[in-house]
C-alpha cells in the first residue's frame, strides 16, 4: 500500500477499517463512490454495518443516510441495508435487500436523473453532507487522488463534504492513472457557461481529483475486487431484439447519410444491450464512439475487433472474467477509454450535441409508446430510472426495448396503459421487442397505437390489446389517444389478483 499512497501526510492518516467506520455517526449523511457495482468502497461499509448491529443490540438507534453514483455492491447497500442502517437512500439502487426494504416501506428512497445528482447537491437541495467515503486506486506525491473504476460522484462528494475517509484499493490496476478526465469547470446558475466537449473523446479536465487534505480524516488500505455481475450469454430473445436494432440503424444511416462511424452510442446494462453490441462488430459500421454511462464487455471486445474507437462513460461495468481481462491488459485499453464525472458522462447539453443513440430497456411501454423503466406494478421499485432519462430525452435517437413478455408470459411488456411513467411517449423514439420494432418519429398516438400492437405485442396479447383499442374508439372521452380510464390499468390489476394478465 506505501507504493499507492506516495504522500507522507496521507499516509499518517492510515487507519482500520473498524476505527474509520468510529467515525461515523447515526443520523449522518454519507456520501459514497460507486456506480453499477464498480468503484465503490469495500471495507468501511462492511466495518459500519457492524457497528450498527452492535448498536442495534444494544438498544441503541443507528441509521444513516446514503448518496452514491449509481447501484453499489453486497458489502456496500447489501450489508447496511441487511443491518437495518440505511434510513435514506439516492439516487439508484439495485441491491436485492436494499430494494426489499424500499419496497415494504422501511427505507426512503429517492430515484433521480443521475446527471442532475451533482448540481442538485451543489445547490443545496439534498441537505448537508457530513462525511465522503470514496474509493480510489491511489494518491499522488502532491496529494491528488487517482480514481478507481468509476468516477460518477466523487468529485462532489470529495468537494462538498465536511469529512473524508479514503480507501486505497490495491486490487484496481495501476494503468487506470491518466484514464479519467475530471472536468472542474460546472458552476451554477446564473454563471454557468458551456462545457467544451465537442467530440466524445475530448479532453477537458484533469486526471486526478484535488482534496483538502484537512478534510481528509482516514486513510485505509483495501484489496477487494468490484462487484462485477456475471454475464449470461445472450439467448434467442436478446439476439432477435439486437437484430431488429442492428437492421434499424443500418436503414437509418443510410436514409439520414449518416457517417460510417454512425453516431455516439449510448447502451443500458444487461444482456440485451451486450448482445447489440456483439452484433455491431460485424456491421460495415467502423471507428465507432460511445458516449455513455458504463463501459460494459461488449464495448471492450468493440474496441479489441476495431469497431470502437473510443468510449466515454463513467465507470466500468463488467464480468468478473472481463474485469480480470482488462486488469491484465489495461495497457491495451487505456488510449481507449476515458472516464468522466456523471454530471458530465451523461450531460443532457453533451448527449444533444453529440447527437447520441440512447438504447435503454424498459419494464413495460403502453400503447401510445409512454415507458415505464422504474416500478413493477406501478408501486415496486425495480432499479431506479438512472440514465435513463438523461439520455432518451436528448438523444438524436431514442430506442427502447424489452422481451414482449415478463415471468413466463404471465405479463405482456406492452399495455393499455403503463402503471408508472418515467419517458413520455416524446421521448421514446423506437420501441423495440424480439416480435418487431415501432418507429415510432413522427406519428399521432392513435398511428403510435396501430404500429406498436402490431409490430412489437406478444401474439398472444395482441388480440386483447386490439379489443381494447377497438372499443376505445367509440367509447373514449376523446379521440386523440382514445383509453378507456376504469378498464386501462385492468391488466394489472388481474396480474395482482390471479398471477396472470390473461382473462
Ligand atoms: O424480475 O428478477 O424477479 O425475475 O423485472 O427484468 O428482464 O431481468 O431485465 O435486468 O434488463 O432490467 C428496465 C429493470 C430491465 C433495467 C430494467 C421483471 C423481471 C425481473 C428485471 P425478477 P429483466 P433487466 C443505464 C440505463 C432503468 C435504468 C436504466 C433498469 C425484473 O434496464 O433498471 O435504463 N432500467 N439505465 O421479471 C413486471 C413487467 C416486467 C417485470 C420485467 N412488465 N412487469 N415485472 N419485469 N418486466 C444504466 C444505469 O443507469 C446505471
Amino acid at each position: 500500500q506505501q507504493a499507492r499512497i506516495r504522500n507522507s501526510d496521507f499516509r499518517s492518516k492510515i487507519m482500520s477499517a473498524e476505527d474509520a467506520a468510529a467515525l461515523i455517526s447515526d443520523g449522518s449523511t454519507i456520501g459514497m463512490s460507486g456506480f453499477t457495482g464498480s468503484g465503490y468502497p469495500k471495507a468501511v461499509p462492511l466495518a459500519l454495518a457492524d457497528r450498527i448491529r452492535a448498536e442495534h443490540a444494544r438498544g441503541n438507534p443507528f441509521r444513516v443516510k446514503i448518496w452514491t453514483g449509481a447501484s453499489t455492491g453486497p458489502e456496500l447497500d447489501g450489508a447496511l441495508a441487511e443491518a437495518d442502517g440505511i434510513e435514506f437512500r439516492l439516487p439508484y439502487n439495485s441491491d436485492p435487500v436494499a430494494r426489499q426494504r424500499i419496497n415494504d416501506g422501511r427505507m426512503d428512497y429517492v430515484d433521480m436523473h443521475l446527471s442532475q445528482v451533482a448540481p442538485m447537491a451543489w445547490q443545496g437541495f439534498l441537505g448537508r453532507l457530513d462525511t465522503a467515503v470514496i474509493e480510489i486506486a491511489g494518491i499522488t506525491p502532491e496529494g491528488d487522488l487517482i480514481p478507481s473504476s468509476s468516477v460518477g460522484n466523487n468529485k462532489t462528494w470529495l468537494d462538498i463534504a465536511e469529512r473524508i475517509i479514503l480507501e486505497v484499493n490495491d486490487w484496481q490496476s495501476p494503468l487506470l492513472d491518466g484514464m479519467h478526465d475530471i472536468y472542474y469547470g460546472t458552476a451554477l446558475p446564473p454563471n454557468r457557461v458551456p462545457i467544451p466537449l465537442i467530440r466524445p473523446d475530448d479532453r477537458i479536465g484533469q486526471p486526478h481529483f484535488r482534496v483538502d487534505p484537512a478534510k481528509v480524516a482516514a486513510v485505509v488500505a483495501t484489496d477487494a475486487p468490484d462487484r462485477n455481475a456475471p454475464f449470461s450469454p445472450p439467448g434467442a430473445t436478446a439476439e432477435a431484439i439486437a437484430g431488429h436494432i442492428l437492421e434499424f440503424l443500418t436503414w437509418e444511416a443510410r436514409r439520414a447519410g449518416l457517417p460510417p462511424s454512425l453516431l455516439p452510442l449510448q447502451s443500458g446494462v444487461g444482456n440485451v444491450p451486450n448482445a447489440v453490441m456483439a452484433g455491431l462488430i460485424d456491421t460495415p459500421f467502423e471507428q465507432m464512439t460511445a458516449f455513455t454511462e458504463v463501459i460494459q464487455d461488449g464495448m471492450l471486445d468493440m474496441i479489441e475487433a476495431g469497431t470502437l474507437r473510443v468510449a466515454s462513460a463513467t465507470a466500468f461495468s463488467l464480468s468478473p472474467e472481463k474485469a480480470q481481462y482488462f486488469n491484465d491488459n489495461a495497457a491495451r485499453f487505456r488510449d481507449r477509454l476515458i472516464l468522466r464525472p456523471q454530471e458530465i458522462s451523461n450531460n443532457p447539453e453533451l448527449v444533444r450535441r453529440l447527437g447520441c443513440i440512447a438504447m435503454n430497456c424498459l419494464i413495460e411501454a403502453d400503447i401510445y409508446g409512454n415507458v415505464n423503466s422504474t416500478r413493477i406494478m406501478g408501486s415496486r421499485v425495480q432499479n431506479g430510472i438512472g440514465g435513463s432519462g438523461d439520455f432518451a430525452r436528448n438523444g438524436y435517437l431514442s430506442i427502447f426495448m424489452t422481451p414482449s413478455t415478463a415471468k413466463g408470459g404471465a405479463i405482456s411488456a406492452i399495455v393499455p396503459q403503463c402503471s408508472h411513467v418515467d419517458h413520455i411517449g416524446q421521448d421514446v423514439q423506437v420501441l423495440v421487442t424480439e416480435q418487431g420494432l415501432a418507429d415510432l418519429r413522427g406519428l399521432s398516438p392513435r398511428q403510435k397505437a396501430e404500429a406498436i400492437v402490431a409490430r412489437c405485442a406478444h401474439p398472444a396479447y395482441r388480440p386483447m390489446l386490439e379489443d381494447y383499442m377497438a372499443r376505445a374508439a367509440r367509447l373514449s372521452h376523446g379521440q386523440y389517444a382514445p383509453s378507456l380510464p376504469s378498464e386501462a390499468l385492468s391488466w394489472h390489476q388481474r396480474f395482482m389478483e390471479t398471477g396472470s394478465m390473461m382473462p
